[in-house]
């Protein structure tokens, strides 16, 4: 679980946690996860009597959420939602879905005295997040995946906001690219130029899956649109994915693109920022691993034409997403977690050379769609 200690924001931490009704002695907060948008803490409490217990309490990012009010209705009515699934079905809420623990007045959040929003959870224990996985792992979690927008096909879609507006509209990622290089804030783009052309001549790949959308081609269904290995908690003893988690970006969108986003981060056997580019590979054995057990969990709920465009998904949102790293590097590194100058374009790199190789392997990505469809 890492050391305890007292982090630097220690007075803020403080005054979140005595918001709450705690267990007895509070033992200490410490950074938690590899997230690159919350900022979130493991709180550690001794009770009177028994085991020590765990809580995650998460910071909302303001630079990623506007409406933190609405991203946590959102979270409430999906959670409660998926609750009900998960009973009807005999299974255990406590584990398989998020729950919130409510603040001393009965509310959902705290709002610190500097305006930042805060949840405390139960720790989901006995389970495990990973940033790489085994073959067999990673089809765990496209299961979980699979059965998560299975489970919320129901969900009445009108009712979530929308958390992140234009959040995989790749048309919209495209435009911000260009306006963060004609600003050009800190003087990047001289020495980023492959990347800069990279992006620019995909211009028309920007467009498939909205252009989907709009024809009335691919339908929009509530998903998860942040489907990383890492957002999955993996059950110690059964190696299934037993919860969801990262709720913030849940609400009507591709099902192409939940399948995709995993695809990017998991299909490969490298970190997000290496490197060194000959270690950054796309494995289409863990791409068919991940189609396998997708479709599993979907249960027969993704149309024909949602299965022809699957390999789009996974092209799409690794384009998108190293746009998007590009974007905040030129930008000036606002947006996601940076723990060294340079980092967002070390993702770009990544997700470049990810893109190529789907490029190379299109074919095969579908054929092995169409194996299991
Ligand atoms: P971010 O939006 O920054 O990615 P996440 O909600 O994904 O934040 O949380 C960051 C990490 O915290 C996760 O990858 C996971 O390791 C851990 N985590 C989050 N919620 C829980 C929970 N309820 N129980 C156990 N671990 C959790
Ligand atoms: C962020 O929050 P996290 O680390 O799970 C981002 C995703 C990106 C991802 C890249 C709300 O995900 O969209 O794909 O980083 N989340 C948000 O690793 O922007
Ligand atoms: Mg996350």
């Amino acid at each position: 679980m890492g050391q305890i200690s007292i982090p630097q924001n220690a007075q803020i931490l403080n005054e979140v946690l005595a918001a709450y009704a705690l267990p007895d002695t509070l033992l200490g907060a410490v950074r938690y996860g590899q997230g690159h948008i919350n900022d979130t803490y493991c709180v550690l409490c001794q009770p009177q009597e028994g085991d020590c217990v765990r809580f995650i309490l998460q910071g909302l990012s303001s630079a990623a959420f506007p409406n933190p009010d609405k991203l946590m209705e959102n979270f409430v009515g999906i959670t409660g939602y998926i609750r009900e699934q998960v009973l009807a079905a005999g299974g255990d809420p406590s584990r398989e879905t998020l729950s919130l623990v409510k603040t001393r007045d009965g509310r959902d959040y705290y709002i610190d005295s500097q305006g930042k929003y805060w949840r405390l959870m139960p720790f989901i224990e006995h389970t495990d997040c990973f940033q790489s996985a085994t073959p067999q792992l990673f089809e765990a979690s496209a299961r979980a995946f699979g059965r998560f927008q299975y489970m919320l096909r129901g969900y009445p879609a009108h009712t979530l906001h929308e958390t992140i507006p234009h959040f995989h509209d790749t048309e919209d990622r495209f435009a911000k690219f260009q306006a963060a290089l004609a600003a050009d804030k800190l003087d990047r783009a001289k020495d980023v130029q492959d990347e800069i052309r990279f992006v620019l001549n995909r211009q028309a790949d920007c467009s498939v899956a909205m252009e989907a959308l709009r024809s009335g081609k691919l339908p929009l269904r509530v998903t998860h649109n942040d489907t990383k290995l890492n957002n999955i908690l993996i059950d110690r003893k059964t190696g299934e994915g037993i919860c969801v988690i990262d709720l913030d970006t849940t609400m009507p969108g591709l099902s192409i693109n939940d399948f995709g986003d995993s695809i990017r981060f998991g299909a490969n056997h490298s970190r997000e920022d290496e490197k060194d580019l000959s270690k950054v590979n796309f494995d289409i054995s863990l791409y068919e691993a991940y189609t396998r057990g997708f479709l599993e969990g979907a249960q027969g709920s993704l149309t024909p034409a949602e299965l022809e465009y699957l390999p789009w998904g996974a092209r799409l949102m690794t384009l998108e997403c190293g746009i998007r790293f590009l974007t905040d590097y030129l930008d000036g590194d606002h947006y996601f977690h940076t723990q060294y100058a340079g980092q967002n374009l070390d993702r770009a790199r990544t997700q470049f050379k990810l893109v190529r190789d789907m490029e190379e392997q299109f074919e095969e990505m579908a054929a092995v769609v169409c194996k299991y469809m």
